[in-house]
């Protein structure tokens, strides 16, 4: 990967760009929609996201690292404490710039102890209203007038992340305050996050996907094995680890039925991921409390 030689000229800019709020609110779908790249997962269901994930918007004039955070969320277990500490990492120690997105309706009163942490950010703060699509424009606006007066905003934009409206003029605003400096990337990375990754995230969309309630919650994705396979499918080994045996069973369904599909969903979308044919095979493990196990989140990149 060659660094172009503009990313060194005087003038450039580059600077990390958080982007928080609410679990739901659309975070995963901006930072796609400002790389223009499939980088993070998205779902109809709140706390999708589960690490910081970096999506890299690389121009001509400028670097802007947008930082994918989880929702915030009130930590239940070392799990939940895990991700809540990258969100405050996120927001305390790297930003240059943050862009607090919220839905269009106000939040409720028990989250908002949540925003508390973000008093102390002294990076710009951009406010993005979002879903504007389906929103009522005086409903957002009510919105938009609470937080400006809770938190020094900078300036509001009434996007719809998954249209695009406005996300441009969102964009031009981070880009002025980013500070003069060299890219912290090389201009034709897109993202911090590797193939193994991104296979265990889509693993982790489908689930989303097919089941409801707690079992996407329950499930942890473990890549135990990729094998890149010159000329042929590349093949892939994925355990997926639930915290009970009645999940296991959920996952697994009748006949397998269940594993069968999300099987064939997941190699079918790991393979346009990678743009390249990949073979799967799905195993499904009880490893109870997960979630508080130390050991297997740090081993799976969760701590
Ligand atoms: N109508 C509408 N839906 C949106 C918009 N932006 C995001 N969504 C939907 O909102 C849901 C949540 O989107 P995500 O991008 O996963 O939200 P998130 O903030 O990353 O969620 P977590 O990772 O769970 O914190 C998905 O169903 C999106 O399609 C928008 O502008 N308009
Ligand atoms: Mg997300």
């Amino acid at each position: 990967m060659t660094e172009q030689p503009n990313a060194k000229k005087p003038g450039f800019k580059a600077g990390f760009v958080p982007i928080t709020g609410l679990p739901n609110a659309g975070k995963s779908t901006l930072l796609n929609l400002l790389c223009a790249a499939r980088i993070s997962i998205i779902s109809e269901k709140p706390q999708t996201t589960r690490n910081n994930i970096l999506g890299i918007l690389n121009s001509k004039r400028f670097q802007a690292i947008f930082v994918d955070t989880p929702g915030f969320l009130r930590a239940r277990n070392k799990f939940e404490r895990a991700m809540e500490h990258s969100i405050k990492r996120a927001a305390s120690e790297e930003g240059d710039a943050l862009v607090l997105l919220t839905e269009p309706s106000l939040p409720p009163e028990e989250k908002l102890p949540l925003f508390e942490q973000l008093k102390n950010i002294t990076c710009p703060i951009f406010l993005a209203v979002n879903k504007m699509d389906i929103a009522s424009q005086e409903k957002a606006k009510e919105t938009a007038a609470f937080f400006q007066q809770m938190l020094p905003i900078k300036e509001t934009f009434f996007i719809s992340a998954l249209h695009g409206n406005n996300v441009g003029k969102l964009r031009n605003a981070i880009e002025k305050v980013l500070p003069e400096h060299p890219a912290y990337y090389p201009q034709d990375q897109i993202t911090d996050r590797w193939e193994r990754f991104y296979a265990a995230e889509i693993i982790r969309e489908q689930i989303f996907k097919i089941f409801s309630k707690e079992v996407p919650y329950s499930a942890a994705v473990q890549i135990e094995s990729f094998r890149e396979m010159p000329g042929l499918k590349d093949e892939i080994d994925a355990s997926i680890h639930v915290a009970r045996e009645s999940q296991k069973g959920i996952i697994i369904g009748k006949g397998g039925r269940m594993l069968k599909q999300l099987r064939e969903n997941s190699e079918k979308a790991i393979s346009k991921f990678l743009d390249r044919p990949a073979m799967l095979h799905l195993y499904v493990k009880v490893t109870e409390n997960w979630q508080n196990n130390s050991e297997f989140l740090k081993e799976n990149g969760l701590l």
